[in-house]
């Protein structure tokens, strides 16, 4: 069986571009992985999710677990199976998403109690718990069960939270076990303290992980604050590993930490508003609800090789919005996930030809100019 292990090809300044390799396929790096919290990318058929470029989905243990539970997806031969995506899938592992959707939170050293944000059943989830819950779904990359401290908060608790999630990341690791050809990646906290950001690192690295996230960012702080923390956050980590950023973001944010030694990131937002009636392009953000699409012949973006570019007007994908009709939000669903692999494509081929200021100015300069 292929191991799972990661290869750097080129690097350019601090960025850097390769290859996980895990034996459900290669990914490349920077790589972006479209969210498919419950078992699905909302509005993308599988197939199509691929062809976009995606060579990677998240999955969430805590929407997981709740519906249909992970014992029964289980019982059907895994996520993979169950949702008909046979190539790479990383799970977060719940806790992030306990503190953002459940009610009745109650957190302690053993791990946190909630009701359900769906019919306000309780469960707990644990270290323990949360890595049997990942392998009860066949995930390839496992999250360590850490604990994101909600803003604002004082330099006290995060230092504290920080601390609970080192030592809840030694338990991820004790029961993952051996599994090979599966990851186990770490997370860093700490907050925007670069002495606390230094300590969690330190911990980690002691503690020993397939690859390592950076956790507790761009949750409020700010771009200027969150480019300020990879700047020194990328470095304590290790070299020889791929390095994730969670929860992110938006193409200039994405731009941005793989400039800084960010592989990996992952991100609701081209998929949630393609929903919502936005697009990303190369120019920017669109808003296709916007009356002046109305009469519009022109695609999205001429040079987008999308079905939505390819095939359909402005006009037609503001029609579909307004009339709130189902293909509406499967077309910008795709041109925004084919949007943002292509700049992935692009930032790759950037750091390896080693012209990554170039296309990086580039980027900002036809973002500066706005939508046609
Ligand atoms: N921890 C986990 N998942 C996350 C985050 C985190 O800190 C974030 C923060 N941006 C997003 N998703 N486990
Ligand atoms: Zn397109």
């Amino acid at each position: 069986m292929t191991k799972f292990s990661f290869t750097r090809n080129a690097t350019d300044g601090a960025a850097r571009t390769g290859v996980i390799d895990t034996p459900r396929g290669q990914i490349r790096t920077p790589a972006f992985m479209p969210v498919g919290t419950a078992a699905t990318v909302k509005a993308m058929m599988p197939e199509s999710v691929a062809a976009t470029g995606a060579d990677i989905l998240l999955g969430n243990t805590y929407h997981l677990m709740l519906r249909p539970t992970a014992e029964r997806i289980a019982g059907l031969g895994g996520l993979h199976t169950f949702m008909n995506w046979d190539k790479p899938i990383l799970t977060d592992s719940g806790g992030f998403q306990v503190m953002s959707l459940a009610s009745l939170r109650k957190l302690t050293e053993e791990g946190v109690r909630f009701a359900s944000h769906i019919d306000g059943s309780k469960h707990m989830l644990t270290p323990e718990r949360s890595m049997e819950i990942q392998k009860l779904l066949g995930s390839d990359i496992v999250m360590c069960f850490d604990e994101c401290p909600a803003l604002p908060a004082t330099e006290a608790e995060v230092a504290a939270s920080m601390r609970l999630s080192m030592r809840w990341a030694q338990r991820s690791r004790d029961a993952f076990g051996d599994r090979p050809g599966h990851a186990l990646f770490g997370i860093q906290q700490g907050g925007v303290t670069r002495e606390l950001r230094a300590e969690s690192a330190e911990k980690l690295k002691e503690i020993g992980f397939d690859g390592y996230a950076v956790g507790g960012l761009a949750v409020g702080e700010g771009q200027e604050a969150m480019f300020g923390v990879l700047d020194y956050a990328c470095d304590m980590l290790p070299e020889d590993k791929p390095r994730y950023l969670m929860g992110v973001g938006k193409p200039d944010d994405i731009v941005g930490a793989v400039e800084r030694g960010i592989d990996m990131m992952d991100c609701v937002l081209p998929s949630r508003s393609g929903r919502t009636g936005q697009a990303w392009t190369r120019r920017g953000q669109v808003n296709i609800k916007n009356a002046r699409h109305a009469d519009d012949p022109r695609p999205l973006d001429e040079a987008c090789s999308c079905p939505a570019c390819s095939n359909y007007s402005r006009a037609y994908l503001h029609h579909v919005f307004r009339s709130q009709e189902m293909i509406s939000g499967m077309l910008l669903t795709w041109h925004n996930l084919h949007y943002y692999q292509e700049l992935m494509a692009g930032l790759r081929a950037a750091i390896s030809e080693g012209r990554l200021a170039a296309f990086v100015a580039d980027f900002h300069a036809l973002r500066a100019q706005g939508d046609i």
